[in-house]
């Protein structure tokens, strides 16, 4: 079975217990969803319950306007949350706004994982 589309594919991780979580990465990763309005306008088109969106924070800091506006817009669709820096170190170590993302999560009512996903190699 050759299992391609989002539309084939939710289905089927929804038959196994499985989320399969759209990560919205920005630009310069890869060009298929870059925002939180791409994120929703692709999960509301594929149109399942096990297809959902996970954020972080690394990317948001390049391509969103507001951390707090885009947790907000894509509320009950987030499922899943990456926390990094903008150097990709580990959460408070530089200046991403934790206050306003914590206000923001819980605003919608996030229960969802959340992941530090520092990738820091010594050296560069
Ligand atoms: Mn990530």
């Amino acid at each position: 079975m050759v299992l391609h589309s989002p539309t084939v594919l939710a289905p089927y991780a929804g038959d196994h217990n499985v989320l399969l979580n759209v990560e919205v990465i920005n630009r310069f990763e890869q060009f298929l969803v870059n925002d939180s309005h791409e994120a929703l306008a692709y999960v509301q088109e594929v149109d399942h319950p096990s297809c959902r969106i996970l954020l972080d924070t690394f990317h948001m800091n390049i391509e969103e306007d507001s951390f707090g506006d885009a947790i907000r817009r894509v509320g009950p669709y987030l499922a899943a949350f990456h926390l990094g820096e903008t150097n990709r170190k580990t959460p408070g170590t530089g200046r991403i706004p934790w206050v306003e993302i914590k206000q923001a999560l819980d605003d919608i009512g996030f229960d969802g994982p959340m992941v530090m996903e520092p990738c820091v190699m010594q050296g560069g």
